[in-house]
């Protein structure tokens, strides 16, 4: 077996900023990647970004920037998030550095020399106001259903490589190799797929400039999947004057990817791969899709998607702990605060945090900090032992979700082994209960142990935080760390006990999250261009009126009819909910505004003709006023 392990995550559009989508890809490679160092592997784990095409340099272009200072403002982004999740990659490819563009070139050399690249017309939907193609599947009727363009049929010349002569190899690779692309009913997805036969690809544009340039052909640039996927060679330094890294690590041990790009991974790049002569990926996994309920529904209670407030407010760690253990890896899940805040609370405050402190406190009070040594652990270290099995079968076999749930069965054993024992009791028995308090609080803490090691990949920050408390932070961190029992040596002194992961009240989060929520959507439909033009205001004429009498409306507590002189000869007729707070004594002589151009209505039978204005606090009305010197019928702006 290898002694190496390379992993890649999809390499990120930068027309966008992160979501939820991309920390989940990236949490889980790192998990791997970490799991894959306890085992003692030498990993690679990258990560990074795609920059060119249409899409980004039409965003860029709509925000009045250059394509590269997009791309960098979106890359610092994803060095912030990545940082701040504690992502663990060895290197972070851009595909517009130069080591990617020599990679794309080289490569295209290969497969220029193997025959599989030749020279004719692409031929698409072409909408000429982005001067851009545009897929089949968005078209419809003639128009882009995107852009709500007009496109027309039109050819450009393009490069194409052979894909069409591939099937059989590729048929023969999956055919050979079952477990390359996981999970199965994907394999079998892309089976179908090239079973159906294939069509040549275009790698190349001419109506695009920001692209890797087409080696030999200033006219073109490399057109978008050649160009991304390059980058898993790229970033070993492929092409480049020091291949050793390449040689070292390529072929990749897993591509994980979202399966909305399972098909490129699958179908395109091996093809690239074989065509130019270089070993394929041992394994594809094409995970699921995280679901969230449209942007309406979000404002209910227990919907609010908020990954950078979750971080924020619970830690990167509670994050990553849930999508990781929510999710069973290669199917879809649906994202809520609520999901998240059960999780939490279950396996984070109470299995993990609860275990712990408890654990901890009981040292230091009967203990006085200091690992004890054993006699009899009781099932504790058998059931670690079985943890720790099952654990490295579900992680090897690319199942997070269940290793995780192997190691909360450890922490169940020892909560559930400490309610038998009773170490509260045991303590009081002085001598008698010594031998006994001993081995209980060792078991518990051993089992702690291994239980951080083996949550490590998924929650780094906790874990370390974990065995610091334990006394382990100087033990050497890996795999054998946790098949061993009894690695914490006796007299050990423990570290400093702090809570691991608060109790959250739910009720009162979610209330909390759905009314910022609220204010964010009002927030949003305002930077939306919710606004209204000065000529929308324009419409409503305000004047200044002068109220000549004020009566009551009969049978109504609130409404009252006001007379006003806005300046017409004959004084208007208002009806208006204000009769709560004010007397008809109040009001005559007073100057108000009044809404002069409101479609007359009747209320409670009496027609009005407009509306005065008021400030309301909780339903009352104050009224605006005047300054003396107004005229009535001075309009107001
Ligand atoms: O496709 N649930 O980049 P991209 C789970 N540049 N994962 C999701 C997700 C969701 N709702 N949304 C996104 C590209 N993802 C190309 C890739 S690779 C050579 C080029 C994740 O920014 C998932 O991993 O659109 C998906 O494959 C990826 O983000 C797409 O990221």
């Amino acid at each position: 077996m290898s002694d190496t392990f390379y992993i890649t995550t999809p390499i990120y559009y930068v027309n966008d900023m992160p979501h939820i989508g991309h920390i989940y890809t990236t949490v889980m490679a790192d998990a791997f990647a970490r799991y894959q160092r306890l085992k003692g592997k030498k990993v690679t784990f990258l990560t990074g970004t795609d920059e060119h095409g249409q899409k980004i340099e039409k965003a860029a272009s709509s925000q009045g920037i250059r394509p590269i200072e997009l791309a960098d403002r979106v890359v610092a982004r994803y060095h912030d998030l990545w940082k701040l999740l504690n992502i663990s990659h060895d290197d972070f490819i851009r595909t517009s550095e130069d080591r990617h563009k020599k990679a794309v070139a080289a490569i295209i050399e290969r497969i220029t020399a193997a025959g599989d690249i030749y020279k004719g017309e692409y031929e698409g939907w072409y909408d000429s106001r982005d001067e851009a193609f545009v897929p089949d599947s968005q078209v419809k009727d003639g128009v882009d259903t995107e852009s709500g363009n007009p496109v027309e049929r039109l050819s450009e010349s393009s490069y194409f490589f052979r894909l069409s002569a591939f099937q059989d190899r590729l048929l023969e690779w999956y055919r050979a190799n079952p477990e390359c692309i996981r999970p199965k009913s994907r394999y079998n997805e892309v089976l179908r797929f090239v079973e159906g036969g294939l069509k040549d690809l275009s790698i190349s544009r001419t109506s695009l400039s920001w692209g890797v340039p087409y080696p030999g052909d200033e006219d073109h640039v490399v057109y978008v999947w050649l160009d991304a996927l390059t980058n898993y060679i790229s970033a070993l330094g492929f092409g480049s004057d020091d291949e050793t890294r390449y040689d070292e690590f390529w072929p990749a041990s897993l591509h994980l990817v979202g399966k909305d790009i399972l098909r490129f991974h699958c179908v395109y790049w091996p093809a690239f791969l074989m065509s130019a002569g270089l070993p394929l990926p041992d394994q594809v996994f094409g995970h699921g899709w995280w679901l969230q309920d449209d942007a309406k529904m979000s404002k209910s209670v227990g919907n609010v998607v908020r990954p950078d407030h979750l971080i924020h407010r619970f830690g990167a760690d509670a994050l990553r702990f849930f999508v990781a253990r929510e999710m069973s890896f290669g199917q879809d899940a649906n994202f809520s605060d609520e999901a998240f805040l059960e999780r939490y609370n279950a396996d984070l405050a109470n299995s993990l945090g609860n275990t712990a402190s408890r654990t901890t406190a009981m040292m230091t009070r009967y203990l006085g900090g200091l690992v004890p040594q054993p006699t009899d652990e009781g099932p504790v270290p058998e059931a670690a032992a079985v943890a720790v099995e099952k654990y490295i079968q579900h992680m090897d076999a690319l199942e997070p979700n269940r290793a995780l749930e192997a190691a909360w069965q450890l922490l169940a054993t020892i909560d559930v082994f400490l309610q038998e024992r009773q170490p509260w009791n045991l303590a009081k028995n002085g001598d008698d209960g010594k031998a006994e308090l001993d081995s209980v609080l060792y078991a518990a803490l051993e089992g702690l142990r291994i239980a951080s090691i083996l949550a490590e990949p998924f929650i780094p920050g906790i874990a370390a935080e974990l065995r610091a408390q334990l006394g382990a932070g100087e033990l050497p961190l890996d795999m054998n760390g946790a098949t061993r029992w009894g690695g914490l040596p006796a007299g050990t002194r423990l570290g400093e006990a702090q809570p691991l992961f608060p109790r959250v009240d739910i009720k009162a989060y979610l209330k909390e999250a759905e009314q910022e929520n609220e204010k964010k959507a009002e927030a949003a439909a305002i930077a939306a261009g919710d606004l209204i033009t000065i000529d929308d205001f324009a419409k409503v004429k305000l004047k200044v009126g002068l109220v000549k009498s004020a009566e009551p409306v009969p049978k109504s507590k609130k409404l009252m009819k006001v007379m006003v002189d806005i300046g017409e000869g004959e004084p208007r007729q208002l009806v208006a909910g204000i009769g709560e707070r004010y007397s008809p004594a109040d009001l005559v002589g007073r100057r108000i505004v009044v809404v002069a151009n409101l479609q007359p209505t009747k209320l409670m039978g009496v027609e009005s003709r407009g509306m005065l204005l008021a400030a309301s606090i909780d339903g009352a009305p104050y009224l605006l006023s005047a300054d003396d010197e107004v005229p009535p019928g001075t309009g107001v702006k």
